[in-house]
């Protein structure tokens, strides 16, 4: 009785702990017991993981590694990638060194549990936003840097693009292990009425391999990851992507661990920052090219100019400045990493919003 008593009043702590009543959860804040009605503090004053990396000089950011034109791990030992850009970034804004980081990576498995476990302040790996990744186990999602979604992939010679659930009925399937993917292809096969046989493996170029030997009918993952591994693989000239429509939602984006909203606020007008940016054609080659005073009075406070609103969330005043001048806007993060492999915005989710897409920031104001 006395032991689940105890079991009783621990779940209580952790029920507690979860839904952000307590000091306990607030990543790396220095304890500070505060009166329930005392005023609360200003952002700055919170002490939690923007000033831990400031004094640490260096960003802890979790990627892939394997995840062609996301993150990949260079022979030089570098990261290159779209996802490593946005780590890039958030360096820039942060320590004013776009190479202030140091990438950390991570199979899908075990993302979470290292963000969790504070091995890494963000995770930028192609994951996907979802409501119990959000809600049940202690992380929040920034902006969506990249909409996706989920397709598959065989021989041209049995499948086409129009292939639907009818069309892989027996087929084994091969895709990496603690995904969205695999619970999205199970769905949508029982849906559509097909058998198949699902086998995971640690990460998705090992999928590719069985794939290649034949031991995979198909492999499976977010579309971008097919068209990285099509664009890659010499034998990628007799592979079919389908089915033309996604079968899933896929919105890719960071994800730090929640209850420290000024982290959150940073990471997350980081990457509005070079939305911002891309809006008003303002790239790493030109935003010198006039004074900031000259700027839009939005492009003025956004690099630090009259108004500034930087400082306010701990930041320095010309932080975002510093991501666009090192990493570039959205429009060239994404056309240096994805363009090569044949991803492009116009006519995609990612457009600009007002190109018809979703990329979409809120005013700087
Ligand atoms: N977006 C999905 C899938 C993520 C995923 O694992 N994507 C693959 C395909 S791009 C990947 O990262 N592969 C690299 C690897 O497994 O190392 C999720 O969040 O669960």
């Amino acid at each position: 009785m006395k032991k689940r008593l105890a079991a009783l009043v621990a779940v209580l702590a952790i029920v507690a702990a979860a839904c952000g009543g307590g000091a306990a959860n607030n990543d790396e804040s220095t304890t500070t017991t505060q009166a329930p009605d005392a005023t609360p503090p200003a952002q700055t004053e919170a002490g939690g993981l923007l000033a831990t990396v400031q004094e640490r000089g260096k960003l802890q950011c979790g990627v892939g590694g394997t995840a062609v034109a996301f993150s990949e791990t260079q022979p030089d030992g570098s990261m290159t990638g779209f996802d490593a850009d946005f780590c890039r970034a958030v360096a820039a804004a942060v320590l004013g060194d776009a190479n202030a980081v140091e990438f950390r990576t991570l199979t899908s498995k075990e993302r979470f549990e290292a963000l969790k476990n504070k091995e890494i302040d963000v995770l930028i790996r192609n994951t996907t936003w979802t409501q119990s990744r959000d809600t049940d186990i202690g992380m929040d999602f920034g902006p969506t840097t990249y909409y996706d979604g989920q397709q598959l992939m065989g021989l041209s010679s049995k499948f086409t693009v129009n292939s639907g659930a009818k069309d892989v009925d027996g087929a084994i399937l091969c895709t990496n292990a603690g995904t969205t993917t695999e619970k999205n292809i199970t769905e949508w096969a029982k849906i559509g009425g097909a058998d198949i046989q699902l086998e995971t493996v640690e990460v998705f170029p090992e999928a590719i391999e069985k794939f290649k030997a034949g031991t995979c009918d198909l492999v499976t993952t977010d579309g971008s990851g097919l068209v990285g591994q099509k664009a890659s693989n010499a034998e990628g000239v007799d592979w079919v992507i389908f089915p033309a429509a996604p079968i899933s939602k896929e919105p890719l984006g960071p994800v730090y661990r929640q209850n420290d909203s000024q982290w959150g606020d940073v990471i997350n007008w980081t990457v509005f920052a070079m939305i911002i940016a891309d809006e008003y054609g303002i790239t790493s080659a030109n935003i010198d090219d006039k004074p900031v005073a000259d700027l839009a009075p939005e492009l003025g406070r956004l690099f630090g100019g009259d108004g500034e609103l930087q400082t306010a969330m701990g930041l320095n005043a010309d932080a975002f400045y510093q991501v666009i001048k090192q990493v570039g806007n959205y429009d060239e993060v994404y056309s240096n990493n994805l363009n090569p492999v044949g991803l492009v915005r116009e006519g995609s989710l990612n457009a600009r919003f007002t190109e018809g897409g979703m990329i979409y920031a809120p005013p700087a104001r």
